[in-house]
């Protein structure tokens, strides 16, 4: 299920025209060429070659979660966003941020580490082997989907900064650009969008920082160039478009918690017992399935990270 893929530093749609870009990989297969690029062509593979391409074998890609679950196609999981930047509106996301410019990107990761450094893209995405992870995202209003995603571990970039003994937290902010992103002109969220993990949380193997999705760079809506991944949390809590990285002592402060503290704590693991306000957590809606899938305690990752949960309160969860 794992598989490495070379990254080069260059959007898929700033070397393709924008209305091919999401059928790209339709357009490759058709023509019988190897995705290249611009800054590759000199090297293109010979068609049928991939080992050296800039993308995966999308073959690979089209598979299933480690429980049989299908992947939700590349359309579904491009097509209905939760990104409050842009949109409340899951539907109108993929348009409203269409003309995001996610290059240059840094990410600064900062606090209480040992080697503080602002890093570039493209150096996480030569620094780190780029890894395709199958999960369930499920988010609190009970809906889900099963995304291939391409990324890292979180585990990797903290453990080249080196967290002193007393960081207990890790905390994530997402870009501020109101310029660009019409929704954080809205005065009902506290800009810019954060969040925040316990740091053997963050250490844990299934967190990922994910960099793109079927083998292409992450598409702007689901939080280009880089995001964070939890799958046993909900959705909420993988927050994208990542600038700023720091490590703590203190509990982070989060968007949701501090727009709706009676709805929305810190830990938001999936739990099927325990329901929200206004959502039951009990079952879900996968996105393009007509019946109910019951709700799976941890999203179905217990056996990776229920220890981290040992002797809490379960009910405090969220
Ligand atoms: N910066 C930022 N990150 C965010 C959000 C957001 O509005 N802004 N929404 C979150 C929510 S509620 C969910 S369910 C997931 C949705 O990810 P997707 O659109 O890629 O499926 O992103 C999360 N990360
Ligand atoms: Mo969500």
């Amino acid at each position: 299920m794992t598989k490495t893929y070379k990254s080069v530093p260059v959007r898929s749609y700033e070397i393709t025209p924008k209305e091919t870009f999401l059928s790209r990989r339709d357009f490759i297969k058709a023509a019988g060429v190897v995705a290249g690029s611009v800054a590759l062509a000199a090297c293109a593979p010979k068609a049928g070659e991939t080992t050296d391409s800039a993308m995966p074998d999308v073959t690979h890609t089209a598979g299933t979660d480690e429980l049989g679950n299908p992947t939700n196609s590349f359309d579904q999981i491009t097509n209905y966003n939760n990104f409050y930047e842009f949109s409340t509106n899951k539907e109108a996301v993929a348009s409203l941020a269409r003309d995001f410019n996610p290059t240059p990107w840094t990410v600064e990761v900062t606090g209480m580490v040992n080697n503080p450094k602002t890093y570039g893209i493209e150096d996480l995405l030569s620094m780190f082997t780029q890894e395709e992870r199958i999960y369930r995202l499920r988010c609190v209003e009970a809906w889900s989907m099963v995304i291939p995603w391409n990324g890292f571990p979180l585990a990797s970039l903290l453990n080249e900064v080196e967290p002193t003994s007393d960081a207990k937290y890790v905390r994530f902010e997402s870009v501020y650009r109101p310029e660009e992103m019409k929704g954080q002109s809205s005065p009902f969220y506290p800009w810019p969008y954060q969040e925040g993990l316990r740091i053997d949380e963050a250490m844990n193997d299934l967190a990922i920082l994910a960099t793109g999705l079927y083998g292409e760079m992450m598409p702007n809506q689901d939080g280009a160039p880089i995001r964070l991944v939890v799958p046993w949390k909900y959705g909420f809590k993988s927050i994208k478009s990542i600038v700023k990285i720091e490590l703590t002592d203190q509990m982070p402060s989060t968007l949701w918690s501090t727009v709706a503290p009676n709805e929305y704590g810190f830990y938001a693991n999936v739990n099927p017992n325990v329901d929200h306000p206004r959502w039951s957590q009990a079952s879900e809606r996968r996105i393009g399935e007509l019946s109910r899938r019951e709700t799976l305690m941890f999203n179905g990752y217990g056996d990776q990270v229920a220890y981290l949960y040992e002797g809490m309160d379960l009910k405090e969860n969220y």
